[in-house]
């Protein structure tokens, strides 16, 4: 994997650049639709490609691996063959989803134990084999195993995590880098930052997460619950250290303003289910924006969903119809909405490259968090 960085803000840490894959080229600041099961849900991959424009998709170890199992993705030759995605994929290492979506789990130096969501059966994740799931899986980025401390926690339990997650860390490298890749491509493994809120913990996790000099970096354990102001304070320590020139990937966040916010601070990837799950329940993200479309304000609003877009699908249905679908809770409005939110967040990382780019970032970045933060 190749990092070229392109352009830096003048007025900020923004910046533009290209991360070259196996799979194909990404162009940064970008964001990654959330493909948990291995498909964005209900979006074709060739509505990702032409409209959306989407350069690479997150996909998820623990999902995957309970379900459809590591044999039926080996067999289909990974998950790019397994689901037609031809382009990039990351796959997250389960362990973020073991804590949020499970309830009996058991974190231990080894690793964790937990039940299925599905059918309750039990499992361990290890720093180990959670490399090796993410071998077959075959995405071109995959995560390191951490622990997403919860908001708030207290220092020493954050300083204890992070201490097991750098353990957990230098397992995975030493696993990583004594398997090959399966399918004869290259994948890159990023480790995650973590440390709660705590500067120092931060800052301690930074140097060490720099100092195991992999392709790229994360920042995890934060948009967990902690005000937006304590979330930029961290990824503005954070940045600072990592290494300019690699990626720098922020986990799980956010809503429109959190990831211009997070450009302006040095970050250049982003994940998140607010544009997918938001969207399938009513919520619509514009440049002018937040809209309910559930609202009876749009009963009998005729105009398009969203008369500044150059999306197809926006042009041509209207917030009323939208309006009558998502209550009616025809797949359609969902389909329609979660196509909408995509094409919008892609368009907003979109354009804050290309003001890098133009050198105008700054300033357009402060109008736009003015914006985007309305009702409508
Ligand atoms: N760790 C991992 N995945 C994540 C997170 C994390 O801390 C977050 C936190 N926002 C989202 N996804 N492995």
């Amino acid at each position: 994997m190749k990092f070229t960085l392109q352009s830096t803000d003048n007025l900020s840490k923004a910046r533009a650049g290209e991360i070259e894959t196996a799979h194909g080229t990404i162009q940064t600041p970008i964001f990654m639709p959330v493909g948990t099961a291995g498909s964005v849900k209900g979006v074709h991959q060739h509505e990702l490609k032409k409209d959306i424009e989407a350069q690479i998709i997150l996909g998820n170890t623990y999902h995957l691996y309970l379900r459809p199992g590591l044999d039926v993705i080996h067999a289909a030759g990974g998950l790019h063959k397994f689901n037609g995605w031809d382009k990039p994929i990351l796959t997250d290492s389960g362990g973020y989803q073991v804590y949020s979506l499970t309830d009996v789990r058991k974190i231990k130096e080894e690793g964790v134990t937990f039940r299925s969501h599905i059918d309750g059966s039990k499992h361990l994740f290890t720093a180990e084999n959670v490399m090796d799931t993410q071998r077959i899986i075959g995405a071109d980025i995959i995560m390191a195993f951490d622990e997403c401390t919860p908001y708030p926690c207290d220092y020493k339990y954050a300083k204890e995590s992070l201490d097991m997650t750098h353990r957990w860390l230098k397992r995975c490298c030493e696993r990583f880098d004594s398997t090959p890749s399966l399918y004869g491509y290259e994948q890159s493994l990023f480790p995650i930052v973590q440390g709660s809120v705590y500067k120092d913990l931060r800052e301690k996790s930074a140097e060490t997460i720099a100092s195991f000099d992999r392709d790229g970096n994360a920042i995890g354990g934060l948009s967990v619950g902690e005000p937006a102001e304590e979330m930029y304070a961290m990824t503005e320590v954070v940045t600072n250290i990592l290494p300019k020139n690699k990626p720098r990937y922020l986990m799980g966040v956010g809503t429109p303003i959190n990831i211009l916010e997070n450009i302006a601070l040095g970050i250049d990837m982003f994940d998140c289910v607010m544009p997918t799950r938001n969207g399938r329940n009513g919520m619509l993200f514009t440049r002018n924006g937040i809209i309910n479309i559930k609202n009876k304000k749009w009963e009998a609003d005729f105009s398009p969903i969203d008369a500044d877009s150059d999306l197809h699908t926006d042009l041509f249905y209207t917030k009323a119809y939208l309006r009558h679908l998502i209550h009616s809770k025809e797949l359609l409005g969902a389909q329609i909405a979660t196509l909408h939110n995509l094409h919008f967040y892609l368009w907003l990382v979109k354009e804050a490259r290309n003001k890098i780019i133009e050198g105008s970032f700054y300033e357009w970045k402060n109008k736009m968090v003015k914006q985007l933060g309305e009702r409508l």
